[in-house]
Parts: C-alpha cells; sequence; structure tokens
C-alpha cells in the first residue's frame, strides 16, 4: 500500500521532502535527504562488489566484524528485507583550526579532529532517533535507526542520495560542507521519494592522495585499511609494524591528513554542534600526560569520546610511538617506566621509543638484563631489533611527513 508520502506527479523530490529536511536542520543535522532501499542493487557503481574486492584482499585487516556481516553491509535489503526508503543524514564537524597545525608540535598527541569532542555516536544516534520517529508519526512506516555500528554501507548509499560524493579519499564529500561530516541513516518501510545522487567533483584533484603519510590509496576511491594510520592506531589490536612507525609521526588516535587537504573544505563553515569542539582532556595532551596515564586515569580522562573505546593499551601504544619519533629526550624516564607495564604491547613500543630516542649506549647497557627477564616473544624480538633502530638514530622529518593544505 503506497504511504501518504508517496510522490506525487510533477512534484520534485525535494518538494516530496522538505518536511524531512526541515525536521532533520531543526534536530541539529546538516542535510537529510532519501535514497530507496535496493539503492546498491542498482548504483552505477558497484558497492558491493568493491565491498567483496575490499575483503578478498584482507584489506580490511583484523577487523573482522566487516566480513562477518559482509552480506548485510553489502546490502540493506538483506539487513531488512520490508525496508523500502534510507534516509541519510548528514551532520557537520568541521573544526574552527586547521588540525594538521599540530604535527608540527611533536611532543604533543595529534588527536584526530572527529574525537576531540563527545562521542559522535551518541550524538547522532540520539538525534536520528528523533528523526525517526518524526518519519514514522508522518509515514505511518516502520522504522530503524544506524550510525556507523551497524552493517550498512553508509558512504556509498549517501552519495546514492546525493548528501555529496565519495571522494578519491573513499569518504563522502559534500560541495557545502567538505568531508569534515558525519553520517547517519534510518531504514524505514515507507515509500519516500528518492532524491538524486550527487556526481563526482573530484576533478583532476590528487591531494588526498599525495597527503597520506603511509600510502594508503593503492589507486583512487581505494583504500587499503591495513595502511591507514586511522586503523592502525585505533582499530588494529597488535603490534604496529615497522614500516609505518616513523610515518605516523606525533598521530595518537586516528588521522586527518586525507580529509584536512580537500579544497572542498574551503566552503566548510564550523560545526554547529558545539559538543563537536575539542575538551580539555583530547585537544592535542602533551605526550608526557599520556604516556604517565594508568588504567582508572586513562578510563576517567577519556569518558564520553569515542578514545575510550580503543582502550588505554593501545593509546600508550600509539603515545609511545610518537615519542620515539619526538626527540624529545625529557619524555626518557616516563617511557623506561613503561618497560615494566603489564601489556606486552605497551613494553614492546617502549623498547623501540628508547631505542630512537635514549642516549646512545641506552641499549647496550640495558638490552641484554631486559631480555633475560622479558617473557613475551615480541618484546624480546623489539629488544633484539633495537640495537639496529638505535644505530639508525631519527630519520629527517619523520613528525613533519605529510603535505601541507594550502
Ligand atoms: C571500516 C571503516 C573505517 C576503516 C576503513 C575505511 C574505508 N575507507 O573503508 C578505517 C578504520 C580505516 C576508517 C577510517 C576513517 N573513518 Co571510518 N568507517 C568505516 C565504516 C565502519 C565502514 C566503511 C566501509 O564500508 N568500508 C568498506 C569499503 C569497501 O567501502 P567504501 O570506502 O565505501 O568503498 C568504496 C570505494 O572503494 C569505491 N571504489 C572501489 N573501487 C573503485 C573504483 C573506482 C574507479 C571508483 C570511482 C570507486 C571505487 O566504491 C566503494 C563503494 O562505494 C564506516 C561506517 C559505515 N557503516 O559505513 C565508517 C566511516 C566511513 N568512517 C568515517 C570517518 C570519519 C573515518 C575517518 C575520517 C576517521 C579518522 N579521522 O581517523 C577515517 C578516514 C580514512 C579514510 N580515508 O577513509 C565516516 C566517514 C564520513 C564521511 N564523510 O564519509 C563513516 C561513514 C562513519 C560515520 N558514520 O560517519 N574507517
Ligand atoms: S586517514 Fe591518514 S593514513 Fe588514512 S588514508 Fe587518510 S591520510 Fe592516509
Ligand atoms: S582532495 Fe581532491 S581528490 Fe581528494 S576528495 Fe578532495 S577534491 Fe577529491
Amino acid at each position: 500500500m503506497p504511504s501518504s508520502t508517496d510522490h506525487r506527479p510533477g512534484e520534485s523530490s525535494a518538494q516530496a521532502n522538505a518536511w524531512l529536511a526541515t525536521a532533520a536542520r531543526a534536530l541539529g543535522f546538516d542535510h537529510a535527504r532519501v535514497t530507496s532501499a535496493d539503492a546498491l542493487r542498482t548504483a552505477p557503481r558497484d558497492a558491493a562488489a568493491a565491498l567483496d574486492a575490499f575483503l578478498a584482499d584482507g584489506w580490511h585487516g583484523d577487523m573482522d566484524w566487516m566480513a562477518t556481516h559482509a552480506a548485510r553491509r553489502r546490502d540493506p535489503l538483506v539487513l531488512w528485507p520490508q525496508a523500502r526508503s534510507v534516509v541519510m543524514v548528514a551532520m557537520s564537524y568541521a573544526p574552527a583550526e586547521n588540525p594538521l597545525a599540530i604535527l608540527d608540535q611533536p611532543s604533543r598527541a595529534a588527536i584526530s579532529v572527529y574525537a576531540r569532542g563527545k562521542d559522535y555516536h551518541d550524538i547522532v544516534k540520539t538525534r536520528l532517533k528523533q528523526l525517526a520517529r518524526t518519519i514514522a508519526d508522518k509515514t505511518g512506516g516502520e522504522v530503524k535507526v544506524f550510525v556507523d555500528t551497524a552493517p550498512l554501507m553508509e558512504k556509498p548509499l549517501a552519495a546514492r542520495a546525493g548528501l555529496g560524493w565519495q571522494g578519491k579519499h573513499t569518504n563522502l564529500v559534500s560541495r557545502d560542507d567538505g568531508s569534515w561530516l558525519f553520517l547517519g541513516a534510518v531504514l524505514t518501510t515507507a515509500a519516500l521519494a528518492p532524491d538524486e545522487p550527487e556526481t563526482d567533483h573530484c576533478g583532476r584533484c590528487t591531494r588526498c592522495l599525495d597527503a597520506c603519510p603511509t600510502r594508503a590509496f593503492p589507486a583512487p576511491y581505494r583504500l587499503d585499511a591495513r595502511r591507514c594510520i586511522a586503523y592502525l592506531t585505533i582499530e588494529h589490536k597488535g603490534h604496529i609494524a615497522h614500516e609505518f612507525r616513523a610515518a605516523i609521526g606525533n598521530r595518537v588516535f586516528g588521522c586527518d591528513d586525507c580529509l584536512a587537504v580537500c579544497p572542498w573544505n574551503k566552503f566548510a563553515a564550523v560545526a554547529r554542534e558545539t559538543r563537536f569542539a575539542a575538551r580539555a582532556e583530547t585537544d592535542n595532551p602533551p605526550l608526557a600526560v599520556l604516556l604517565a596515564l594508568d588504567d582508572a586515569s586513562f578510563r576517567s580522562r577519556f569518558a564520553g569520546t569515542p578514545i575510550k573505546r580503543t582502550g588505554r593499551d593501545r593509546v600508550i601504544r600509539n603515545a609511545l610511538i610518537a615519542a620515539g619519533n619526538s626527540g624529545d629526550t625529557v619524555l626518557v624516564p616516563l617511557i623506561e617506566a613503561l618497560l615494566d607495564d603489564a601489556s606486552p604491547l605497551v613494553r614492546a613500543m617502549a623498547v623501540w621509543a628508547l631505542a630512537r630516542i635514549a642516549p646512545p649506549g641506552y641499549v647496550a647497557a640495558h638490552g641484554l638484563r631486559r631480555m633475560a627477564i622479558e617473557t613475551d616473544a615480541d618484546v624480546r624480538t623489539e629488544w633484539l631489533l633495537s640495537d639496529a633502530v638505535a644505530e639508525r638514530g631519527i630519520p629527517e622529518g619523520s613528525a613533519h611527513d605529510r603535505t601541507s593544505p594550502e
């Protein structure tokens, strides 16, 4: 049975969905647009095939949850067969300052813009539930809300709904808001009028591809997550491979380089949602502060932010990599204390950091004794490799290995 909001003859989708855009804006979303629930079956760019290739190549690394729910992720109609429309929303988190400026302060931790304020999952989900109620009231349809945590390909759906296009860095870019956008989705059984998709406006630009410190783009529009600093510092549970450590610089949580250099950001107004602004605790804290955190102080410092979910050990692992890249010898006693940490992830990176910045001879003086009491094979390997690292010294520009936005 057609719902009350079915497209009337002669009416554009923008007119048909005007009530939706108004409701979404009143709730703090910057845009809301509609696509059909079968959009990924009919899309000109085959998102399902791209996901299959991504998984088959192993580019998801240890994000096993991507493969586990691949069938549902590929197609909203597998996730919810009764769905007829997808309402995609975007909320800006555009920063007031250049987020790459912190990369010139190697003794501080660069925290990605998206993680400096209150956890966006909480903010977006609360508002999405309110929007979903409005959709249900207006249409009589059933509704379900999704933000990031569910198996749904939000970017291609947002592109199909016309919120923007997937740029060469793979994220959604909008001509109005640039690349600083969080996405969310409401699936509904109501048949809403689909909006027109947006076309690609990247043209010959390659700034995001050129800016990537770890060369994570094997080709335009394709990301090998295993090489991405956002993956390595947030999602990856194990040791971070040697080849990435210098390039990580002082990026302790996530990375903004490919987003920040996008020329479309010059049209982005600062986020309306003030809770996305940096809190004192997450505003690129000194590495010395992070290195001193135990589990309890970590949890209380980062409560309510995305950083808390990654957990203390992985964040200290990242801070130690930044310390090793900093050249800041004041950090040496703090790093040394972490050689006795309960987590092998932390101990291994403490070895690496000391080999990079402790005075010459440190490894020779302490390595053998430490290896004799070390129980973890990976940490022992770091000690064995640390001689070589200490001899090489800090490669030039390791904390500045990036392209600045113009
Ligand atoms: C897994 C994941 C990650 C992984 C992998 C990222 C990725 N690009 O896939 C990691 C941990 C690396 C990551 C990092 C980040 N993420 Co993330 N992530 C996700 C998640 C959960 C799933 C994404 C997914 O499905 N990937 C699988 C791949 C296959 O999908 P895809 O990128 O759309 O693939 C397309 C291209 O490959 C393209 N393609 C393939 N071949 C070809 C060939 C040609 C010729 C062309 C034209 C295209 C093309 O087609 C595919 C389908 O559209 C989404 C939330 C969600 N549920 O969607 C958030 C999400 C994408 N992340 C988000 C954010 C903010 C980030 C970070 C900016 C965080 C940070 N600052 O550290 C970085 C950005 C890194 C980057 N350049 O992508 C936002 C992006 C918002 C936006 N504006 O797009 C999302 C949507 C979360 C949200 N709800 O807001 N993320
Ligand atoms: S987030 Fe950073 S590491 Fe990841 S693709 Fe973008 S520039 Fe590269
Ligand atoms: S930086 Fe250039 S290539 Fe990359 S998404 Fe923006 S416009 Fe497209």
